[in-house]
């Protein structure tokens, strides 16, 4: 199926070694390697990305600020087709885009040590701290509403009046949850509307893969820029401390295995805000320990409400999967809460050792 892909860039997929990469859940990824050249080659999600053009557009904006801005900063740009377009299109499979495969570079799919989630953190924070001074209303919206919350509880809404009675009926717990927890969202209302928010450019998917490291586990640049919209600072702090604060995933069913690390919270809360504290209002930092919050929260949302629309969005490797992995986020939620007062005071610790 890839030849004729591959074939566009004037690689022979003969002579080319062509292994599945990475663990996303939206895109299939590869690794090719070709005569002693690695790539890494993407088919985007065309029922996810509508516009897979929009993409490309944003790619390049991005690209050309920062080489003429921070023309040191590495940005990993999709090498453009025999015939110089930025995208591969097949009737049959989509959309397909080619990376250089950065020599020497590492990813993780788990966090392996607070070193690396306060890097990871001064990547994105670094990133947007960059762009601080770009357009970002200019960019093209991929995903439209992708972190509104508002519209994710409307979404659980409409399921659990049209969705699968029976899969309802067994997730009364974590539905129950839902309701409990209902106030991140009206603080998400009042952030809204609140003149101290402000929306700059967003990655909007700070999970550690999306982030290259070198060998000494130093954080080079980040990747995946599909979702890169103009957002608020709460999707990416918050998405960070979703994915690095706990030492299992949200795969994980063992519930009793999800606990929020506060080393690693100093590290992402350091790394961050080490860049981004210039940029951010004293009203947004105080949201700090809300960002997990909306984050969390909204990752549950989403997993319950495919649950209970059949897995049409994530789809389930096993039955119930997607509910496993809302419970696991509530589980995760409920984590965060007990200890918010504890990072509240690591925010303020860290603030005061600036002044
Ligand atoms: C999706 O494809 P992947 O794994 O990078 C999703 C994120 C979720 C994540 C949960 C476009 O990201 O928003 O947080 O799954 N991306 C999209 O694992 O929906
Ligand atoms: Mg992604």
């Amino acid at each position: 199926m890839l030849f004729e892909i591959l074939a566009a860039y004037g690689i022979s997929s003969d002579e080319s070694t062509i292994l599945p990469f990475g663990a996303g859940l939206i895109n299939n990824t590869w690794k090719i390697s070709n005569n002693g050249k690695e790539y890494i080659l993407q088919c985007i999600n065309h029922h996810v990305f509508r516009q897979p053009v929009f993409i490309a557009e944003n790619l390049d904006l991005l690209s050309s600020y920062l080489n003429r801005r921070f023309p040191g900063y590495l940005f990993v740009k999709p090498i453009p087709a025999l015939d110089q377009s930025g995208m591969v299109y097949n009737p049959q499979y989509g959309y397909f885009r080619l990376f250089p495969f950065v020599s020497d570079s590492y990813t993780y799919e788990v966090v392996p040590a607070s070193s690396l989630a306060f890097e990871a953190a001064r990547q994105f924070g670094r990133f947007t701290r960059l762009l601080s001074g770009f357009p970002a209303e200019t960019l093209n919206i991929t995903l439209p509403d992708f972190h509104n919350l508002s519209l994710r509880y409307r979404q659980f809404e409409a399921a659990l009046s049209e969705g699968d009675a029976g899969r309802i009926e067994e997730a009364r717990e974590p539905i129950d949850l839902i309701g409990r927890y209902k106030y991140i969202l009206d603080q998400f209302e009042d952030i809204k509307h609140h003149p101290g928010f402000k929306t700059r450019v967003t990655h909007h998917d700070t999970k550690i893969s999306n982030v290259l490291f070198d060998r000494n586990g130093d954080g080079l640049c980040v990747i995946d820029l599909d979702t890169v919209m103009p957002g608020y600072f709460i999707s990416d702090l918050g998405d960070m401390m979703r994915t690095y604060l706990s030492p299992v995933s949200e795969e994980e069913k063992d519930l009793s295995l999800i606990s929020i690390r506060e080393d690693y919270f100093k590290a992402i809360v350091s790394g961050y805000l080490g860049e981004m504290k210039t940029e951010l209002s004293a009203d947004e930092i105080a949201h700090a320990v809300y960002a997990g919050k909306f984050m969390i929260y909204m990752q549950a949302l989403r997993f319950l409400t495919d649950h209970i629309n059949r897995d049409v969005y994530y789809g389930a490797k096993y039955d119930g999967h997607n509910l496993v992995r809302a419970r696991n986020q509530l589980t995760l939620l409920e984590r965060l809460t007990e200890k918010e007062s504890a990072l509240n005071r690591i925010v303020l610790n860290y603030i005061d050792g600036l002044e």
